[in-house]
C-alpha cells in the first residue's frame, strides 16, 4: 500500500476518534525545533583545545566527529536534510569562528566572529539561538558568574554582555528572535558553608548582563536551572527556585532542561505551572539515564508527555523547544536525526490526540472512559500519519533515512581522523 493510501486509512480512524488530522499536520509543519550544534563535536567548540568542563560529560569515542566549522556545517546540513520541516540552530559562544590567526577571549568576542554562521543560516533560511559558554575555559576552573573574585566575575559578566550583542546581531540579520540561554555550572562538591553568597553574586551578575542594552523583542534571554553536576553534587547556585524566581522577577524566560531535576521529578508536570506565570519559556529536551547523562532523545513516555502539555495547553507558540544531548558513542549524525525526529513524533502524537475531548472527560469525572480511550489511542496507526508527514515534507519515511547516514559515514566521516 502506498504511503498516501495508508495515511488515508489512518486518517479515517483518527477522525472517527475526533481528531483533525489535516490540522495536526499543518501545525506540526510550523514547529521549528532549535537543534543544538554541540552534538556534532562532543561540545568541543572552536575557541580552545581544553577538555570539556563544567560538570558535564560526553562519553564514547565513535569516529568522525566534526573538527572544523566547515565539517560541523556540512554535518548539520546532512541532518536537516533528513528531518522534516524548517528548524533553527543553537550555537554556543565557543563556536566562534576566528580567521587568519585572529583570536578573541570570551569577554571580547564580537558579531564578526559569527558572520560565517550568519551566512550559513541565511543561505538556508534558518534562525539561530545562542548561549554564552561558561565552561571549558581557564577562568571557569572554579566559578564563573558567582565568583568571589571580582576580576574573574567581571570577565564572565562581560562575556554575557558580549553574547547579548551577538544575539541581537543574529536576530537582526536573520529576522527572527534569538533565544539567548544562560547556564552556568557554578556549584560545590561538598556541603556549602554559604549558600546565599554565590546566589547573591549570580543575581547581581545577571542584573549586570541584562543591563546591556538590547531589544527585548529580538533577544529573548532565558535562564537554565540545574540540580547538580559531576563534581558539583551538593550545591548548584542556579537551582530551579533561583532561576524561576529570577526569571519571573526580571521578565525573562525560565529554561527547563528535563535532565536537571531530581530523578522522579518530571518537566511535563511543571509546564502548566510555568504557563500560568510566564508568557514564554524555553525547554532543553533531553534524556537523562540515572543522571543528567544527555542521552539521545527517544520517543519515550516523558517526551510524549512534554509534547502533550505543549499541545493540549495551546503552548506551541509560547515554548522555545530546543534539544540538548551529546552522545559520542554512536554516529553523531544519526544521534541528531533520531532525536529531532523523535521530538517531532512526540508532537505529532500529541496533535493526534483529542485533547479537548479528554479534558472534558476529566472535568465531568468520566475517568473510566478517559482511561479506556487514552489506552486505545496508543495503538492507533500513528506511523502511517508520521510517514505521510515525512513524505509531503520531502524527507525519507521510516528508517529510510539511515542509508543516507551510512553513505555519509563512508564517504565523509570515516575520512576524519
Ligand atoms: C548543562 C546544560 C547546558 C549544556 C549546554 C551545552 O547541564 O544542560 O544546557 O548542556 O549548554
Ligand atoms: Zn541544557
Amino acid at each position: 500500500m502506498s504511503t498516501k493510501a495508508s495515511f488515508e486509512a489512518a486518517k479515517e480512524l483518527y477522525e472517527g476518534f475526533g481528531v483533525d488530522v489535516d490540522a495536526a499536520l499543518s501545525t506540526l509543519a510550523k514547529v521549528s525545533l532549535s537543534m543544538h550544534c554541540w552534538q556534532g563535536d562532543d561540545v568541543k567548540g572552536f575557541d580552545s583545545d581544553l577538555a570539556l568542563s563544567g560538570g558535564i560529560q560526553t562519553t564514547g569515542n565513535y569516529p568522525g566527529k566534526a573538527r572544523t566549522p566547515e565539517e560541523l556545517m556540512s554535518d548539520i546540513d546532512k541532518v536537516l536534510s533528513l528531518v522534516p520541516g524548517k528548524h533553527r540552530i543553537n550555537l554556543h559562544a565557543s563556536y566562534a569562528i576566528f580567521e587568519d590567526g585572529e583570536w578573541a577571549d570570551r569577554d571580547a568576542i564580537e558579531p564578526k566572529h559569527f558572520k560565517k554562521w550568519v551566512d550559513y543560516a541565511k543561505e538556508r533560511g534558518l534562525g539561530i539561538d545562542f548561549n554564552p559558554t561558561y565552561f571549558s575555559h581557564p577562568k571557569a576552573a572554579e566559578y564563573t558568574l558567582t565568583h568571589p573574585d571580582d576580576e574573574i566575575r567581571t570577565f564572565w559578566i562581560n562575556h554575557g554582555k558580549a553574547c547579548v550583542r551577538i544575539a541581537e546581531y543574529f536576530a537582526q540579520e536573520l529576522g527572527t528572535p534569538c533565544l539567548l540561554n544562560v547556564w552556568i555550572p557554578d556549584g560545590l562538591k561538598d556541603v556549602p558553608a554559604d549558600r546565599l553568597g554565590p546566589r547573591a553574586r549570580y543575581k547581581d551578575s545577571m542584573d549586570q548582563i541584562l543591563s546591556e542594552p538590547h531589544d527585548k523583542s529580538k533577544v529573548l534571554v532565558s535562564l537554565e536551572s540545574k540540580v547538580f553536576g559531576i563534581g558539583l553534587e551538593s550545591y548548584t547556585a542556579g537551582s530551579a527556585e533561583f532561576t524561576t524566581n529570577y526569571a519571573f522577577s526580571k521578565g525573562i524566560l525560565p529554561l527547563l532542561d528535563n535532565g536537571h531535576y531530581h530523578p522522579t521529578e518530571v518537566v511535563s508536570d511543571k509546564i502548566a505551572s510555568i504557563l500560568l506565570f510566564f508568557d514564554k519559556f524555553a525547554l532543553h529536551v533531553t534524556r537523562g539515564v540515572r543522571w543528567d547523562s544527555d542521552h539521545v532523545l527517544r520517543l519515550d513516555d516523558e517526551t510524549k508527555e512534554i509534547a502533550k502539555e505543549l499541545v493540549s495547553n495551546d503552548a506551541l507558540d509560547k515554548a522555545c523547544i530546543g534539544l540538548d544531548f551529546f552522545d559520542a558513542s554512536i554516529n553523531r549524525i544519526a544521534a541528531w536525526v533520531i532525536g529531532m525526529r523523535n521530538m517531532q513524533k512526540a508532537l505529532l502524537y500529541a496533535l493526534l490526540t483529542p485533547n479537548k475531548k479528554f479534558k472534558e472527560l476529566q472535568d465531568t469525572m468520566q475517568f473510566t472512559k478517559l482511561m479506556a480511550l487514552q489506552e486505545e489511542l496508543k495503538t492507533y496507526p500513528f506511523g502511517a500519519v508520521w510517514d505521510y508527514f515525512c513524505e509531503i515534507n520531502n524527507t525519507p519515511i521510516r528508517e529510510e533515512w539511515l542509508p543516507y547516514v551510512e553513505a555519509y559515514e563512508k564517504e565523509v566521516l570515516s575520512k576524519r581522523s
